[in-house]
């Protein structure tokens, strides 16, 4: 197959980065398979039709039934609110579409497994949207571990920290509402720490958190898109049902100690997205802000060098880097989701199940919810045991 046909469900901020990443494909990639942006769906008629237009569609729709069902179409991307997540996952599986899922995968733990089940059950491609793995900085600290040259893994430690609802006039959108989000800044920012930690370090035995939310009504929104808002009337509020943060500590199986935050009130901070490890023979820093670059420690540099190095992940020798632009010209957020769609066409070509797929979507999920119950129950809970 030299092309695929695919159906995208949601049009705003992941929307518009999808649809930049499949725009991107045939020029950079072009020995790959072509992905053809069929068709686009949205609630609001106007508002995905003016989004067809703008990223490059050929047509639109407002019924995601009809668009599942289309035999011209191969693979469904779903980018809506969280809460969309499931029912059309799992009826583009039913209808033998592959699928790509952005993360969290859905509102639980149980929703996330159906998900599995379903696309396990007809066979079907499926992949999640941890962008994140695919910065080529990542992929140097992925192989610095796997290739032992840190050693024994010591610590991880994460922090995802935004601060867009500092003002307590930021009305509620969608991601401060349960039903639609499932949580908030832990399952919208700590999952991707949770699947980072995962993907370089492996699994999670055991957590115990801690979660606050600090603004617990904020006024209705008018409309919201993307991470921006309008509120009518400011008298009118309704409560903030997720979490503003959520901290928590982690023991791995391979014995390594992580620590975890995600926020969304680190004044300051826009969007700071980091992780430090610690090994026996090095550490790596990494720092989405800087993402061409990973720092780098190794115990056996002589003692008169010895220092946290910066490397640029830009030449040749890491992953993707050579596709781009010549060494040492740096690439950006969007060029994460090209890797993962890459990954996503190469698997399907190939006839595996790319990385990550709803596996770890469900692991994450996991982890997620383990969280959730240690909060409430204020004690250390056994990943497994979900
Ligand atoms: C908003 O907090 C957000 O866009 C997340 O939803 C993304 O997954 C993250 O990459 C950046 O922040």
């Amino acid at each position: 197959m030299a092309k695929l046909n695919i159906g995208m469900v949601g049009y705003k901020f992941m929307g518009k980065a999808h649809s930049n990443a499949y725009r991107a494909l045939p020029m950079f990639f072009p020995d790959r398979i072509t992905p053809t942006m069929k068709a686009i769906c949205g609630r609001n008629t106007e508002a995905v039709s003016a989004a067809a237009e703008q990223f490059g569609w050929a047509e639109h729709t407002s019924d995601w039934k009809e668009l599942v069902s289309r035999d011209d179409i191969d693979l469904i991307d779903i980018n809506a609110p969280s809460n969309a997540h499931k029912e059309i996952a799992v009826a583009a599986a039913k209808a033998g579409k592959h699928l790509y899922c952005e993360k969290p995968l859905a509102l639980s733990l149980q929703d996330s497994r159906d998900m599995l089940e379903a696309a396990e059950k007809s066979g079907v491609k499926h992949m999640v949207g941890f962008n994140y793995r695919f910065a080529p900085a990542v992929m140097l600290a992925k192989r610095l571990i796997d290739e032992g040259r840190l050693g024994d893994i010591y610590h991880f430690r994460a922090w995802f920290l935004q601060d867009w609802l500092v003002d307590p006039d930021f009305p509620l959108a969608w991601r401060m509402q349960k039903e639609i989000a499932g949580s908030g800044a832990h399952g919208d920012l700590g999952a991707h720490l949770i699947d980072m930690a995962h993907y370089l370090i492996g699994d999670i035995k055991e957590v115990i958190g801690m979660s606050e939310t600090f603004i617990k009504e904020r006024p209705l929104p008018e409309e919201t898109g993307g991470l921006s808002a309008t509120s009518g009337n400011p008298s009118q509020t309704g409560p903030v049902t997720v979490d503003d943060a959520t901290l928590f500590l982690a023991r791995f199986g391979n014995g390594a100690l992580g620590s975890f935050e995600a926020t969304r009130f680190a004044t300051g901070h826009r969007s700071t997205n980091s992780f430090e490890i610690n090994g026996s023979k090095g550490s790596v820093i990494f720092d989405f802000e800087r993402m061409n670059e990973l720092q780098v420690y190794f115990t056996d540099d002589k003692e008169d060098v010895q220092g946290f190095r910066r490397v640029l992940a830009t030449d040749p020798a890491h992953a993707y880097a050579g596709v781009w632009w010549p060494a040492g010209h740096p690439i950006g957020y969007e060029h994460t989701f090209t890797h993962a769609f890459v990954e996503f066409l190469d698997a399907i070509k190939e006839d595996r199940q790319p990385v990550p797929n709803f596996n770890d979507g469900v692991k994450c999920q996991q982890v997620l919810e383990a969280v959730e119950q240690s909060v409430k129950e204020r004690k250390w809970i056994d990943v497994s045991s979900l």
